[in-house]
């Protein structure tokens, strides 16, 4: 019943924001629907996409259609430092990345990395910080609801072909670091702004460096001319430009690393005792029909993802999570990394409905209706908070 979803419910589960708007428990909700493009990325679709910031741009929940794909100018943008001139993809096979912490360190270019191997995977891109506008204690930062996430194809280097190209990996190396290409401002501590991320490198096997994104080189955007790919685990450890992949013993003492993406609880302050954002987690939502549907038989569709692991199954409700039945996924499946898209016809009488969905992973896991929360507002797949209300008539 709509009486029954508070202010502030409604208000972040609309597919569309107000351009601002004080919630009832304060957030503020800072989507600005009619910001423009920002200029280095005016070749993105206006339609699908909610201009938070110059450096943080969401895909709308009606954009995602049920392709599977993610087209690249309907991707979210998220960057932490402005990107590097557009001139670094004047000769993307010239880009130099260095290789170390193997046994025979080097520098390689673009060009000599596409003679050491190839391969594609579709997986899942989505910021940390996704889901964070439904997080009641109001965390700082970009509040997204669904749409900092893409399912997206990248082709590369498997990183396993190029550290054994190299003598394999130097004794002790315990994480793969990936540095970004950004330019350092003049006058700041290079750990405080550079992107620098760490993961285990009991992962190796998966990572990728990719150049090219859907078929298509990569966009300045999305980290052209080179990009370390960590399928399963969340947008931040996918660094774009990357310039050194290093396998360390230690994880980076990057702020971006150490202090920030972890998951600490709310009121504290993050630190290496607390877990990084790494593996993703098991999720869905509904991306059709959103605010209203005529009387009848209605195909729900949204989209579901395992994160670390491959879904495995999800089921709707129709009525606010009271009752649940089985979706069934729709198109192909892209393998264990991949979004799957699916659907329910379900038989809806007019009125209001809240419907929302839940999925499995292959490991059992089922998305919660409520998560704990932790301060920075991270991974957020609660089921509850992801519904939408619609009105039938
Ligand atoms: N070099 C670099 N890599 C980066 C970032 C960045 O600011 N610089 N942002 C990270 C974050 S927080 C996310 S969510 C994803 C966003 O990827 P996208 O903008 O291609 O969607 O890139 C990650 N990789
Ligand atoms: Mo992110």
């Amino acid at each position: 019943m709509t009486e029954t979803i508070d202010l502030k419910r409604r208000y972040l589960m609309a597919g569309t924001v107000a351009a601002t708007g004080l919630l009832a428990s304060g957030v503020r909700v800072n989507a600005q629907e009619d910001n423009p493009l920002p200029d280095y990325v005016d070749w993105k679709d206006p339609e699908a996409m909610i201009v938070h910031s110059n450096n943080t741009l969401e895909t709308r929940r009606d954009a995602f259609g049920t392709s599977i794909l993610t087209p690249e100018d309907k991707l979210y943008i998220r960057n932490n430092v402005s990107p590097p001139d557009e001139s670094i993809l004047d000769d993307r096979d010239a880009w130099e990345v260095s290789i170390e912490g193997v046994a025979e360190p080097r520098t390689l270019t673009v060009g000599e990395l596409k003679t050491l191997g190839i391969d594609t995977v579709t997986m899942v891109l989505q910021c940390s910080g996704n889901g964070r506008g439904y997080f009641e204690h109001a965390p700082s930062g970009t509040p997204w609801q669904v749409g900092a996430a893409g399912n997206v194809m990248w082709t590369g280097v498997p990183l396993r072909a190029v550290v054994d190209a190299l003598g394999g990996p130097a004794d002790g190396a315990n994480f793969i670091t990936g540095t970004g290409g950004e330019t350092i401002p003049e006058g700041l501590d290079a750990n405080d702004v550079m992107v620098e991320r760490s993961v285990p490198i009991d992962v190796i096997d998966t990572v990728m460096l990719a150049w090219d994104l859907n078929g298509e080189p990569i966009s300045l955007a999305h980290g052209g001319p080179l990009r370390m790919i960590v399928p399963g685990f969340t947008g931040v450890n996918n660094v774009k430009y990357v310039k050194t992949v290093s396998l360390t013993a230690e994880e980076t003492q990057a702020a971006i690393q150490r202090t920030r993406y972890r998951l600490q609880p709310v009121g504290e302050e993050g630190g290496p005792e607390h877990p990084s954002v790494w593996q993703m987690n098991v999720k869905s939502f509904i991306t059709s029909p959103l605010e209203t549907a005529s009387a009848g038989t209605v195909q729900v569709t949204g989209v579901a993802f395992g994160g670390i692991n491959a879904v495995e199954s999800v089921e709707v409700s129709v009525d606010g999570g009271a009752t649940w039945q089985a979706a069934e996924f729709i198109g192909p499946d892209m393998g264990r990394y991949a979004w799957r898209t699916f659907a329910l016809a379900a038989d809806l009488p007019a009125g209001s409905h809240v419907i929302t969905s839940r999925a499995t992973d292959s490991e059992g896991n089922v998305q919660p209706e409520d998560v704990e929360p932790n301060e920075p507002g991270y991974n957020h797949n609660g089921w509850r908070a992801h519904g939408v209300e619609i009105m039938v008539s």
